[in-house]
Order: C-alpha cells, then structure tokens, then sequence
C-alpha cells in the first residue's frame, strides 16, 4: 500500500493550497494578476465612475453607480470594522437577491472578512452548520422572504452559536441590527487582503452528509472572471440578468454578475426566476446576458412561444449546473432569439464553456471546453489510469482556480484530491476530439435536482430521526423536466403506527432544511436489494425505481 502523503497547509489559510512551482507558473503566465476584489472595484469606481454597475428593479427600482458602490462599500466596511468584525472572521451571508447582497459582499472585501455564501433556500440545519463550522461572527439576512421570516431562524442559531455576535438584517430588524445602521465614516485606510488570500467560503453541493467549504482566493477567483468574460464576450455593455440566487458559484462567476462588474458592465437583479418576472425585466432593462439551470431553461423556451415580450436585446443564455439534453439545447435559441452557451461548471473551480464561436452541433451537443490552457482535465478509469482518447471516465482537474483542498478538511481533502493535487470531480465525461467535454453522469452519489445538488446521507440522516423509520435509502429517478428527482425506500419498524408519505415529509420539512431536499417521493418497503458484501445496493434501488416508474 502506497501511504498517502497529505498536502501542505498554509498556516492561516486552513487548506491546502497551490505549491510553490504552480503559484509561480500561474503569476508568470499572466492568469494571477495580484488583483483583489476591494481594488478591483476602486479600480472601476475611478475609470468610470458614473457608469450604473447595479439595479436592484424591486419592489422600487434602485440603482448604485460605480461610485456608489464603492462608497458604500467603504462605509459599511467601516461600520462592521466599528463593530469588530476584522480581517478572517467569517460571516455568513444569506439573502435573496437584492442589492444589499453586492454591497456587504464588497464590504466584507474590503476588511478581508470571508463571506459564507448560503443560499436563500438553507434552513435551521444548513446555517447552524456553517455557522458553528466557520465560527462565524456574523449572519445577515433578510427580514422576511418567500414567506420565511429569517430573523426567527437568525434568534435560534445565535442562541446556540456562542462565535455569533452580531445578525445584520437587510429591512425591519426586529430584536437583531438593521444593516442600515451600520455603515459609517471612514476614519482610517483600510489595509485589505492579499491577492493570494482567500476572498470567500463559497459551498460544494456535497457528496457526503455536510457541504464542504470551498476557499477561492483574490487571485484564482478574477482569473477565472476574466477568461469568462474573454469567452463570453463580456464588455462595457453587458447588461446581466442574475435569475439564480447570486450566492451559487453558476451566477456570481460564470459569467456572473461579478463577470459583468470587473469589464465595467451591468448586473441587473431579478427578485425570482419565472418567466412573468424575468421577461418583462428583460424588455425594460435591455439585458443582454443571463444564465440559467436545465429546468429553467426549458420553462423560459416554452413562455417565449406563448408568451411574447420583447426579447430581442438578449444576445446570449448560459445554460448549465446539470446536464442539458441535446433537445432542449436546440430549441432554446430560437425560441429565445438568442444565442447559446453551456456552461459545465463547479463552485471548486474549472469552468467549461462552448464557445460562441463552435459549430451549433458542439454547442447543443457538448458541455464546452476549460476557461484555461492551464487548466489541466484527466479522465482516468477506476484505478486513476487514463482512459484512451474519446472513452468515458472520471474526471479529474487541477489548475490556476481549482482549489486544492476545501476548509478545514483534512481527512476528505485525502480522498477528494489525488497525490498530486487533481481535484476529484465525481463527473463522468468523454472528450471529443476538438477537447470538448460531454458529461455522461456521475459516479458520486450526490443527487442532482436541476441544478440544486442533494447529498443522499444527508436526507438519509433526517429521515432516520423518525421514530417509525427502521432504514433508509435516498436514490434519484430520472425525471423530464429536473433532470433528477429523490425517491426515499424507507423500511418501517415491525412495531410502527402506520405512517403516509406525506407524514415523511412533513417530517423531513420540519427539521429544518431546504425544500429542496424534502424527498418528491417516499416508498415503503420490506426490504433493500444488496450488494455481494451485503451493503445496500443503490444501484439496485436505482433500477428498482426505474422499473416503478415505467408501470
Ligand atoms: P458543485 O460542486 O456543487 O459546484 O456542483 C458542480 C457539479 O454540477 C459538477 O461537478 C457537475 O456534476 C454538475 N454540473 C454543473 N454543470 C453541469 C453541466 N453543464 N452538465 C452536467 N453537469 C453539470
Ligand atoms: O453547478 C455548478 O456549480 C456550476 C455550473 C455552471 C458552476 O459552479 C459554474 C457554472 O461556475
């Protein structure tokens, strides 16, 4: 047996990160830049400062140019600072999208505080994690949204969090800080982070039961900004649409509205993604870029034929986060009047992209190629070797914005990186030979629901909580419009009061978690298919589920 050797960790950062030779490389070859997010928008604010970088169009339009934006960040920057939330603390940041989001983000920036990006949809379970995980000093929420009131959530987990002093709320506080009290003046420059620093904990859709946290850093991060912006044709006068929470990876970078904010350009916000909402945005505020998950995708095709707006100022849809059939590719253009890019992506790093300039049989029929010629892609076979040319394998990357390692992680970190620091993607994938990547599937367990990523255990886990539940087993079931939906085998316990479906999720509602991750169906059963060595067969239930399905 081969002793695995664990990777350099630089004190501080809490991971591994890149060796020195790599670091070297990256500089040399001009994809580090030694910029840092906090510069980068000084940098803007100066070249063209009354430019519009942000609209927030609900419920009343508000709009923050350059310069605006830069001066609220440095008064909120001082606000939290007065506060004493210093450089490294982690804060945790959940709103919807609105335009409070961008100026804490960028505040934080300034400070070298990480922000935590949760997602609107995360519950008592996923924030009390992150919180307690990261020690965060901080949460900021919205007061209300879709019906939730936050600052309920916020009153628990602080209540056991003793690192969270402070939950900043964007609207009425009630017993926490309005986010509007806290900016203040300046008193002193801020000194900031370091480009080689990490900017941020963004999320990992997860494979085992908790979501691993992912250090981007400065340097990494605008990298892979810039080689989005170069690929998508980002400029000055893009106008982006950020449909998605602008807390997922997907809508922040590829090319985001942060893509959009470093060339100069517009992000615009849209309070929820349905066509009703979006299309009519879309016709005021002249966008010209969006991106979008599979499902969405195929919603937004069928409105535009029934519905018609304006659409016409929309030049390009990025569609990506979970495969997108070849069908559904080939009729999103014409039915929006647009043009399309697929985007396989993760919040670890590498990003592919088709390229506007790809024959359209590659654009609705592969997954794209990397941002980078750094970017380095194996497909290797169960035992790591390199499949031959054109045959399907796990992919395995690493390069100048692919992390090598996540937060404080070190047994994972062992078995999600090789030796030599290839990321671990638990992607399925070919190469055709033009270098594009068509994915295949997954050989990770985590489930896929349009986009939303859902790590079975972590379901499993709950429903286990359930005093009538004797095992469980979460598997997925192909579905037409989301891809992947989550069926639970669950085998109740000899002595259980009968117990419906409905009781199960309900259950699972109650615990706290993101609907998302609520089971669409439950199923009784006597027993579970097992492998040869006698442990639950998922592959089995799979087929079993397929099988249901077709009767
Ligand atoms: P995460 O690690 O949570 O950021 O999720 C990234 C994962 O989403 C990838 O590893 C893929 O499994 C999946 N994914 C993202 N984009 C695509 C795409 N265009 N086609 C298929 N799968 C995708
Ligand atoms: O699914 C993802 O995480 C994703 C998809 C497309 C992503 O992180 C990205 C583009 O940057």
């Amino acid at each position: 047996m081969t002793a695995r050797r664990a990777p350099a960790t630089t004190p501080g950062l809490h991971a591994p990160t890149w060796p020195l030779r790599f670091a070297q490389h990256y500089r040399a070859a001009g994809h580090w830049r030694g910029e840092t997010f906090g510069g980068m928008l000084r940098d803007r604010a100066a070249a063209h400062p009354d430019r519009t970088a942000l609209v927030d169009p609900a419920p009343t339009r508000r709009t923050w140019t350059y310069r605006e934006l830069d001066e609220r960040a440095d008064r909120l920057a001082a606000g939290f600072l007065a506060r004493g939330i210093g450089k490294g603390d982690r804060v945790v940041l959940q709103l919807p999208n609105v335009g409070e989001f961008v100026e804490v983000v960028f505040a934080l920036f300034r400070i070298g505080a990480l922000p935590v990006y949760a997602l609107p949809a995360h519950r008592d379970t996923e924030i009390g994690y992150f919180c307690s995980f990261t020690e965060a000093t901080a949460y900021v929420v919205p007061d209300v949204h879709a019906g939730f009131d936050h600052r309920v959530l916020a009153s628990k987990v602080r209540a056991r969090t003793p690192s969270l002093r402070h939950v900043f709320v964007v609207g009425d506080p009630g017993e926490h800080t309005a986010l509007s009290d806290v900016p203040c003046d300046p008193t002193a420059p801020l000194t900031g982070p370091e480009p080689q620093e990490i900017a941020f904990l963004q999320l990992s859709g997860g494979t085992t039961g908790v979501p691993k946290l992912i250090p981007r850093t400065h340097d990494d991060y605008l990298y892979s900004l810039r080689g989005s912006n170069e690929i998508c044709g980002v400029d000055e006068d893009t106008r982006f649409l950020v449909v998605l929470p602008a807390a997922h990876n997907f809508p922040m970078s590829s090319p985001g509205w942060l893509g959009a904010l470093y060339a100069g350009g517009t992000a615009v916000l849209c309070p929820e993604p349905a066509p009703q909402t979006a299309f009519p945005l879309i016709e005021r505020e002249r966008i010209t870029m969006t991106g979008l998950v599979p499902p969405l995708a195929l919603v937004w095709t069928q409105a535009a034929t029934e519905h018609p707006h304006d659409l016409s100022s929309l030049d390009v849809v990025l569609v990506g986060g979970a495969k997108f059939s070849s069908e559904a590719a080939r009729r999103l253009a014409p039915a929006l009047g647009c043009r399309l890019q697929q985007v396989f992506g993760m919040a670890e790093g590498l990003v592919n992209y088709t390229r506007l300039e790809d024959d359209p049989e590659t654009v609705v029929t592969t997954q794209g190629r990397p941002i980078s010629p750094d970017d380095e892609v194996r497909i290797v076979d169960d035992a790591d070797r390199d499949v031959p040319e054109g045959a399907f394998g796990h992919l395995l990357t690493r390069g100048p914005y692919t992390i090598r390692g996540y937060w404080r992680a070190p047994e994972h970190n062992a078995t999600a990186f090789t030796d030599d620091g290839f990321y671990r993607t638990g992607d399925i994938v070919r190469r055709t030979p033009t270098g594009h990547l068509v994915v295949e599937g997954r050989a990770k367990d985590q489930i896929n629901r349009g986009g939303e990523k859902i790590a079975p255990e972590e379901v499993e886990n709950i429903v286990l909580g359930h005093p009538a539940v004797h095992d469980v087993s979460v598997v997925a079931v192909a579905d037409p419009f989301l891809g992947e939906r989550t069926l639970a085998y669950v085998i109740l316990r000899a002595d259980a009061e009968p117990l419906r479906p409905a009781d199960l999720k309900r259950y699972v509602r109650e615990r706290g978690v993101a609907a998302y991750k609520v089971p669409d169906r439950v199923a009784f059963v006597d027993a579970f298919p097992q492998t040869g060595i006698g442990k639950v067969s998922k592959q089995g239930l799979r087929s079993t589920a397929a099988t249901a399905e077709q009767h």
